[in-house]
């Protein structure tokens, strides 16, 4: 029905009618940075959550690209209800596929961990998708890393799949390694539990 300030048009126009792609899980974007006056949990911080196409590729615009954070920071993307940490139950008994890049490898990085971003929310890891709780890239001094987080790590052929499917999106060429969360959190990078 017009309205009296402009009809029709405006009304079709409007975002608002705009239909919006649903994506099959909701996520949440968090953000750490280290604070030294701070834990490490305390200085986690749920930014927001998306669950359509748009609402991820506004988000994703609107915040500062990866490699601009900064040398001690993550970004986080969760599916909704599994906090980005090895306690939470989707987690304990998880591990994650680790892409190493050298601290200079700014734009590949970025490109990486878009190309992850949308394996995530486009659900790539086929019948292993709900195996995946969520994506982290970490800033560091000595160098950078985007992980994959699994809910099983016992589960090793759908560790194993997820692995190669994340292998073949990314055209990474050398070995990804896989550690489980209790191993250290990272300290048995170089050698982990599996390989693809
Ligand atoms: P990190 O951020 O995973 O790796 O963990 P980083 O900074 O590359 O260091 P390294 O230890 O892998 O070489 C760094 C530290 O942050 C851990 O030792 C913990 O103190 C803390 N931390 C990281 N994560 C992911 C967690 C978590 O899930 N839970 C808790 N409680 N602390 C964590």
């Amino acid at each position: 029905m017009p309205n009296s300030s402009g009809g029709d048009k405006q009304e079709e126009t409007s975002p608002d009618n705009i239909v919006k792609h649903p994506l099959q899980n909701d996520w949440q974007l968090w953000y750490w940075r280290k604070e030294d006056s701070k834990s490490w949990e305390e200085s986690l911080l749920e930014v927001t959550t998306f669950s359509s196409v748009e609402d991820f590729w506004a988000l994703y615009n609107h915040i500062e690209l990866a490699s601009k954070l900064g040398h001690q920071a993550d970004y986080s993307v969760f599916k909704c209800g599994i906090k980005p940490m090895w306690e939470d139950p989707r987690n304990s008994r998880g591990g994650r596929w680790i892409i190493p890049f050298d601290r200079n490898a700014k734009k590949e990085l970025d490109e990486m961990w878009l190309e992850v971003l949308l394996c995530l929310i486009g659900e790539a890891f086929g019948e292993e998708s709900d195996q995946i709780c969520g994506g982290v890239i970490s800033n560091r001094r000595s160098g950078s890393r985007i992980a994959v987080w699994t809910s099983d790590y016992k589960d090793q052929d759908a560790v194993k799949k997820i692995g190669q499917i994340l292998k073949e999106r990314t055209n990474y060429m050398g070995h990804l390694f896989y550690e489980k969360h209790d191993d250290g959190g990272g300290r048995s990078r170089s050698n982990g539990l599996y390989q693809v």
